[in-house]
Order: C-alpha cells, then sequence, then structure tokens
C-alpha cells in the first residue's frame, strides 16, 4: 500500500469574515432547528469526515445510495445523510431557496441551498440500507418514528462547528488529525472503532492489530450518538482516558469522533472506513459483527456475524484503506494471556464475560476480574452504574380507562414508600393532565406529547436515583418505545400492562365515561372511538378481573424483587 497523502482535504467552511457576514445576513431566511443526529452529521460533513459530500443528499444522490451504494457520479457512499423535516416546515420550502440551520440553542451553524425536496419511500430505505422494515432495528425505528417525512437536499455553507464543552481537547477534525500525524511522521495508522468501554481483550487486539500492520495506533471511539442503552459518552471516555495509559505514548494516540451510528452493519463498516480515510488513516480494525443492531423481531440477528469483514473486503480499494480483521480475543488461564479464539493452544481453560454478564455483575455488584478489565475502568463503569437496587427506575403502568391503572399505582407508590430509601413520585394519567398537560386533547398528536412529556419527567427521575410510578392510558406502541428509550438511559423501565378486558372496563365504568363514549358524546375514547395497542412484551401484565388491587400492587413488587431493583 502506498504511503498516505495526508494534505488537508476538501472541508466546507467559508472563510472567517465571510462567516460572520453571513452570519448576519442568515438572521433574515427561514431557520430549522437541527435534531442531535442531524448536528452530528452536519459536522462530519462541514469538516470534511464526509468527504466527498458537499452537502444534505439530493434525490438522485439519495436514490443511488439506496440502491447501490453509489452517489449519483457513482463514488461509492453506502449511507444516507439526509435532512429530514416535518410536513409544515417542508411546504413553506421550494428548491432554490436557503435557509438556515441552527443548533438546539438557536445559533445558526450553516446554510442550506435548497436543491431538492421529496418524500421518501421509507420501506424502501429501510430494506437496502438497514436490510429490513423491521422497527426493532434502531436505525428502522429512528427511521419511521423519529425522522420527519419529507427530505431537503442540497449543498451546504458551512459558517461554524457545533461547539463542544465536554473533551475539548481530544476532539479532532479530519484536517487537525491529518496534521497531527504529518507532524509525527506517522505513515502507518491503524484506527479502531469503538462504542463501548476497552477492557483488556479490545487493548489486546487493537495492540496485535498495529504490531501485525506495523502501524501506530488511532483510538477512535465515537460520542455522537450509539445504540440506545450504551454506556454514555463522558464515562466511556474516562475509561478509555484510563487505559491510554497502557499503551506505549510515542505509538498510540486517542481522538473523538463525533458520529451519529446507525448501527447498519456492513455497510455502515464500508461507510466507517470512508470517514477513516478522510481523517488520514491508512488501516482500520472490522470486528466480528461490526456496528450490529442485535436480533430482529423474529430474535434473529440482521447481520451475519462476518457479512461487514466480507463487504469492506469487497470495496477496500475504493474505501483506500486496508481492514485489519478483529480476531475476537479470550483469555486463556493456564497461559494468563490473550489470545485469538482459533489460536488457543489444545487443553486450555478459556475465560471470557460477555458485554450480557458484565451488565449483569455491575447491576448487581458482583466482582469483575483482573484478567477482564483494569480496575481504574471497573471503578469507572461502576461510578456510573450503581447495583440496581441502589438506581433509579420507571414503573410505566398501561391500559385502558377504567382499567385499574390508578387504584394499582397508588397501592404500589404506597409500598414502596414504606419501604423507603428512594423518593417515590406517582405521574397519574389525570393528575399529570391537570397539571402538565391542561390544554392538551386527546388527537394521536395530543396523546403523544402528553406520554412524552410524562417520560421525560420519569427520566429526570430515574437519572436521579428516584422511582417514577406512570399511569396513563398510553394507547401507542411506538410512543411507549420512545419513553423507554429515553429512560433506559439512567435506569430500568418496566412496563406493565393493565390488562383488564374493555368488557370489564366499560361494565365498571367508574367515571361515567363509557356510556358517554358510547353516546358519541365524547370523541375519540380509547377502546370505542380511539386505538389501543396493547404491549406485545411487557415487563409484567397484570388482569384485574376477579384479583384485588393489594394483589396486583404485590405481583409489581415481586417482579421488581426479581429484577433487582429492590431488596425484600
Ligand atoms: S393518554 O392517551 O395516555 O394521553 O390518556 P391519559 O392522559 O392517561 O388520560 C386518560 C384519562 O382522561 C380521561 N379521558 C379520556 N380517556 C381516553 N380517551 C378519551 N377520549 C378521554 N377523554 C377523557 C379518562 O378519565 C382517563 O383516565 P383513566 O384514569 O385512564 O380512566
Amino acid at each position: 500500500m502506498s504511503l498516505p497523502n495526508l494534505a488537508p482535504i476538501p472541508e466546507l467552511y467559508v472563510s472567517h469574515e465571510s462567516a460572520q457576514k453571513l452570519k448576519v445576513e442568515a438572521g433574515e431566511l427561514v431557520s430549522w432547528d437541527l435534531t442531535p443526529r442531524q448536528i452530528c452529521d452536519l459536522e462530519l460533513l462541514m469538516n470534511g469526515g464526509f468527504n466527498p459530500l458537499k452537502g444534505f443528499l439530493s434525490e438522485a444522490d439519495y436514490d443511488g445510495v439506496v440502491e447501490n451504494m453509489r452517489l449519483a457520479d457513482g463514488s461509492l457512499w453506502p449511507m444516507p445523510i439526509t435532512l429530514d423535516v416535518s410536513e409544515k416546515f417542508a411546504d413553506g420550502i421550494a428548491p432554490g431557496q436557503d435557509i438556515a440551520l441552527r443548533d438546539q440553542e438557536g445559533v445558526i451553524l450553516a446554510i442550506l441551498s435548497v436543491t431538492d425536496k421529496w418524500v421518501p419511500n421509507k420501506a424502501r430505505e429501510a430494506e437496502k440500507v438497514f436490510g429490513a422494515d423491521d422497527l426493532a432495528h434502531p436505525a428502522v425505528n429512528y427511521l419511521h418514528n423519529v425522522a420527519g417525512p419529507v427530505y431537503l437536499g442540497g449543498p451546504i455553507t458551512g459558517i461554524q462547528q457545533p461547539v463542544h464543552y465536554d473533551f475539548k481537547a481530544r476532539r479532532d477534525t479530519p484536517n487537525e488529525l491529518r496534521a497531527y500525524f504529518r507532524k509525527l511522521g506517522w505513515r502507518k495508522i491503524v484506527a479502531f472503532q469503538t462504542r463501548n468501554p476497552l477492557h483488556r481483550a479490545h487493548q489486546e487486539l487493537t495492540f496485535r492489530a498495529a504490531k501485525e500492520a506495523e502501524a501506530n495506533l488511532l483510538i477512535h471511539p465515537v460520542v455522537g450518538m450509539t445504540k440506545p442503552g450504551d454506556v454514555d459518552h463522558f464515562t466511556r471516555v474516562r475509561c478509555y482516558e484510563a487505559v491510554l495509559d497502557k499503551y506505549p505514548q510515542s505509538t498510540t494516540t486517542m481522538s473523538l469522533l463525533n458520529l451519529a451510528m446507525r448501527m447498519a452493519g456492513p455497510r455502515e463498516a464500508v461507510w466507517h472506513g470512508l470517514i477513516r480515510a478522510n481523517h488520514g488513516v491508512t488501516h482500520f480494525i472490522v470486528g466480528r459483527d461490526h456496528a450490529g443492531p442485535g436480533k430482529n423481531s423474529q430474535g434473529v440477528d440482521f447481520y451475519g456475524p462476518y457479512d461487514a469483514q466480507e463487504l469492506f473486503k469487497q470495496y477496500e480499494d475504493e474505501i483506500g484503506v486496508t481492514m485489519v480483521d478483529f480476531k475476537h480475543m479470550v483469555y486463556v488461564q493456564e497461559k494468563a494471556s490473550y489470545f485469538p479464539a482459533n489460536e488457543v493452544p489444545e487443553g486450555c481453560t478459556v475465560l471470557d464475560i460477555s458485554g450480557t454478564e458484565l451488565r449483569r455483575r455491575l447491576r448487581e455488584g458482583l466482582e469483575i476480574p483482573e484478567w477482564f478489565s483494569f480496575p481504574e475502568v471497573v471503578t469507572e463503569l461502576r461510578r456510573t452504574s450503581p447495583p440496581r437496587a441502589k438506581q433509579g427506575f420507571t414503573v410505566f403502568f398501561t391500559g385502558l380507562s377504567g382499567s385499574g391503572k390508578s387504584t394499582i399505582a397508588n397501592a404500589l407508590m404506597v409500598k414502596l414508600m414504606e419501604m423507603g430509601g428512594r423518593p417515590v413520585t406517582l405521574l397519574d394519567g389525570d393528575v399529570v393532565r391537570k397539571h402538565l398537560s391542561s390544554e392538551l386533547g386527546f388527537s394521536k398528536e395530543h396523546r403523544d406529547i402528553n406520554i412524552k412529556r410524562i417520560g421525560y419527567v420519569a427520566s429526570e427521575i430515574t437519572k436521579n436515583g428516584g422511582i417514577a410510578i406512570c399511569a396513563p392510558i398510553a394507547p401507542y406502541t411506538s410512543t411507549r418505545r420512545a419513553v423507554r428509550e429515553m429512560i433506559e438511559a439512567y435506569g430500568a423501565f418496566v412496563e406493565v400492562h393493565v390488562a383488564t378486558p374493555i368488557e370489564e372496563c366499560e361494565k365498571r365504568d367508574r367515571k361515567g365515561l363509557y356510556k358517554l363514549a358510547r353516546e358519541g358524546k365524547i370523541k375519540e375514547f380509547t377502546g370505542i372511538s380511539d386505538p389501543y395497542e396493547a404491549p406485545a412484551n411487557p415487563e409484567l401484565a397484570v388482569n384485574t378481573v376477579d384479583v384485588d388491587v393489594d394483589h396486583c400492587a404485590h405481583q409489581v413488587i415481586l417482579k421488581l424483587e426479581a429484577m433487582g431493583l429492590i431488596k425484600a
């Protein structure tokens, strides 16, 4: 392989003086408030990380990328980088128009000169890019349930980088990394992509990869958006810094990449390779199940364990980066060292701790052996993830009106308060509607806003170590899932379906609402004239017919105990 061309790559920023002028002019333009994912994408567009893209994809580029991983001009590009917006916003925009792109505080980061506006076929995008139109895939769920329905495309004029207040010294643009490699005279650089804390096996593997390729090592973790439920990037970076000391200083460096991952396995590996090429690296480690999203809704892995390596190999020349394939490293007890799984000496004992097992040990406060990880890393992880019995959590009741949610929730609250230890807050449907959502009605849009407000408050309570008990109807699966994701970032989400049949709820009709709904005097009434999507896999389902409230609340307590959230 030839020596790397470490000359600067094109960025989309204008000069400082022009930026000042443009910023004032852009104040007059219609503006779009970027979502967190769009901010990540925009940063890498502007700083050349997504070179050769010059902006958000046009419709022709998008079609090519979705169909065969190529832009309209034939260049390899596997991931649709699109600006999704709401229908309402799109209605006011016409091709030929410039719009200002703002961050979440309202700062103008760039101008998009809109050339294309279209309604994408999201099912096709899911099938082609992610391999299946299955909501168990986080990016497919994002596509259908978070991303707006209309895409805008066109070139970007960059005004300023998104501001980061954390780990500033560890963030580098592609050109800053290129300059660093040039300065140090590094000719071969192998990059390691990760969204997880580094344990000894990773250290061993990166070490070996660098040795094999006779290259310097770039630890290049993603700190933009990763898979819901991952260890937050603040904790991870503290862990990486602890591990960095274990590498020879002169051969290894670390830089943080503000990428929003899509977990697209094989396509994602090719994309990661192109992004790393832009950052000046020559080699890239592709592991087993690279950027894998886990299991689909049938419980089967979305991609084969080596699909990513195969696709990368196929496009290696065009990517311009050599693949170093990941050997799954395991600890061999008798040798007290790590070996690639396929090179373990015969008759030896192999020790391994999976990600799931590690999370269990953290959750339950169990031992994590030194052969597995560095004590500094374990300390950091324990600081962020105390045992479950000390973390906050949310119990989320869902069910029809009159199913008994509020009554069971109240009983549960009292039982938990009797146990003590953590503050308990009840967010009952009716109470929330009085205090938080008094202006809302019962359309799908309003119900979603209501549930997301409850989810937000519950996530803050969970984050701060308390117990939130929610008891709204919450009739829509996708909204409940969004709330789950919000909360699982901080603690457990325990969904309890109060599965009282509609006939029973109507028979009880404690508030007289079913009668009014039948007479058409209340519109959009759940179960009568509005849908209720029952949860497919709640943590617990309780039926209240012929069962007393105390027993139902007790079933929840038993579930919480079984999950390690409370101690008997
Ligand atoms: S939702 O769908 O989750 O936002 O509903 P929620 O906030 O839990 O509010 C439900 C309570 O509002 C009363 N109510 C109605 N429910 C359903 N559909 C319609 N159209 C409606 N109109 C008023 C009802 O008392 C619900 O309380 P619960 O405790 O569920 O009986």
